[in-house]
């Protein structure tokens, strides 16, 4: 039997599906590390939440703010600050240097995002990374991932409920979020 090589398109053919093989692996990778940010800001929200549920348990009060300007000495998680009954720290490392998955910063604060005139509680998921100005923008949140997240602690609108963002309500910026949960 004569011996016989491939011809030039058997191997344009196995270059392609190679090629379209590779870019369906590429992009199912995506998505698995995607799902994975997304889970982890979900449970990131969730530890938070019961943080400060812990913190007003102890003394009372809900926590002062940590975000962009918070150190480590004026971090409300890390040191009393002359709350009574203070029984931290309530999260090793605390809030002020923390980051959510995409690299922007995380903030807890209070704010009247109603409008009623009563403070809520707040978790924010800025765009920001720690310790920069406000227009850093490194930290910026897939507007996918926003809607997974949204889906998963809200109503799956980022313009309505408890949790809302990418600029239709409560942060007027692309890429951030804010959960102001009911206690
Ligand atoms: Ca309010
Ligand atoms: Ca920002
Ligand atoms: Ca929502």
């Amino acid at each position: 039997m004569p011996k016989r090589g491939f011809t030039l398109i058997e191997l344009l053919v196995v270059i392609a599906i190679i090629g379209i093989l590779s870019s369906v692996v590429l992009a199912s990778l995506n998505t698995a590390r995607e799902k994975a940010k997304v889970a982890n800001a979900v449970s990131q929200l969730r530890q938070f939440r019961n943080v400060v549920a812990l913190y007003f348990t102890d003394t009372g009060q809900y926590p002062a703010g940590c975000g962009l300007s918070c150190t480590a000495s004026t971090d409300p998680y890390l040191n009393a600050l002359g709350v009574p009954g203070w029984n931290g720290p309530y999260f090793a490392g605390g809030v002020w240097n923390l980051e959510h998955p995409w690299g922007g910063h995380f903030t807890i604060d209070s704010a009247d995002l109603t409008g009623d005139g009563q403070p809520e509680m707040y978790f924010f998921l800025d765009e920001d990374a720690p310790g920069t100005n406000s227009s850093d923008n490194t930290g910026i949140i897939p507007l996918s991932a926003l809607l997974a997240i949204d889906k998963t602690l809200d109503d799956g609108d980022l313009a309505t409920g408890n949790l809302r963002g990418n600029g239709l309500g409560f942060t007027s910026a692309v890429g951030e979020l804010v959960y102001a949960p009911q206690f």
